[in-house]
């Protein structure tokens, strides 16, 4: 997958997928990353990208023409198909459905603001799509995209090893996931729940799925709301609320 970023700041968006599975990917040619700095296509000498807001206030605004340019050489780089987005708080709130969507393209334009926002001009213009990964304000929206790109990145087919295949991520089946546990079997009084050493692996599936069911019911209510469970499912989730009711006052919330 082609990823073309628009952005002030290049080397930033670059750093951050440098490591792990995400630099991985892109050493081995399954996702490129090319960038789009909008200076470059200032219309002055100074490379002037901002200018002061119509209407007053404080902070500053991307200014249309440099951005549009940005945005225009990205597209025509880009795959046919191609969709603009633009990274805000204003934006449709992003989940693993629409990343999954998503991920089915060939490419991906990502527009990144930075100052107050960009000339609302070329957003009407240019942009197909807006969407937030959040409801909180950062400083511009390369870490937003950076956090797009990995995770379509994670769906690429042999983007993971062998033994973290996406489809077991617990978004992916809209669930939470269940606990993990390593070595020692005892850690400051702690154990690791029997069951994941007993070497049953039929009752090492039903705790997790048991875990992710409960945990989901507990912590992300309007999850379960959203999702059918199977009759097997809903077994399991009454398993763990019986539990969770029958436990003492007072017991750990966990
Ligand atoms: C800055 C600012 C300063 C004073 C008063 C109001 C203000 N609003 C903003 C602002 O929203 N700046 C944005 C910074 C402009 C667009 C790029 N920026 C951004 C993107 N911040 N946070 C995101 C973002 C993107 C996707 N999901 C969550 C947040």
């Amino acid at each position: 997958m082609q990823f073309h970023v628009i952005t002030l700041f290049p080397e930033a968006v670059r750093q951050m997928l440098g490591c792990g599975v995400t630099g991985r990917a892109l050493k081995a040619g399954l996702a490129s990353l090319r960038t789009w700095n909008p200076r470059d296509y200032a219309e002055d000498e100074r490379g002037t990208v901002d200018d002061r807001p119509f209407g007053g206030g404080p902070g500053m605004v991307m200014m249309a023409e440099p951005v549009s340019l940005a945005i225009q050489q990205a597209r025509t780089a880009s795959p046919q198909g191609s969709r603009v987005v633009y990274l805000s708080p204003q934006g449709r709130p992003l989940n693993q459905h629409r990343l999954v969507a998503a991920a089915r393209n060939d490419g991906l334009v990502l527009l990144c603001g930075r100052y107050e926002g960009i000339d609302e001009r070329v957003l009407a213009d240019q942009v197909d799509e807006e969407w937030s990964i959040g409801d909180y304000v950062l400083s511009g929206g390369e870490l937003a995209a950076a956090v797009v790109m990995d995770a379509l990145i994670r769906l690429l087919p042999g983007a993971l090893g062998k033994n973290e295949s996406a489809e077991q991520d617990s978004f992916m089946q809209g669930l939470l996931d269940c606990p993990h546990y390593t070595r020692p079997e005892r850690w400051r009084g702690q154990p690791v729940p029997q069951v994941l050493r007993s070497g049953d692996h039929g009752a090492i599936e039903n705790w997790r799925k048991r875990q992710a069911l409960g945990r989901t019911w507990r912590r992300r209510p309007d999850l379960l709301a959203r999702r059918q469970l199977s009759e097997d499912e809903q077994r399991l989730l009454q398993d763990y609320i019986d539990d969770y009711n029958s436990r003492p006052r007072g017991a750990d919330e966990e």
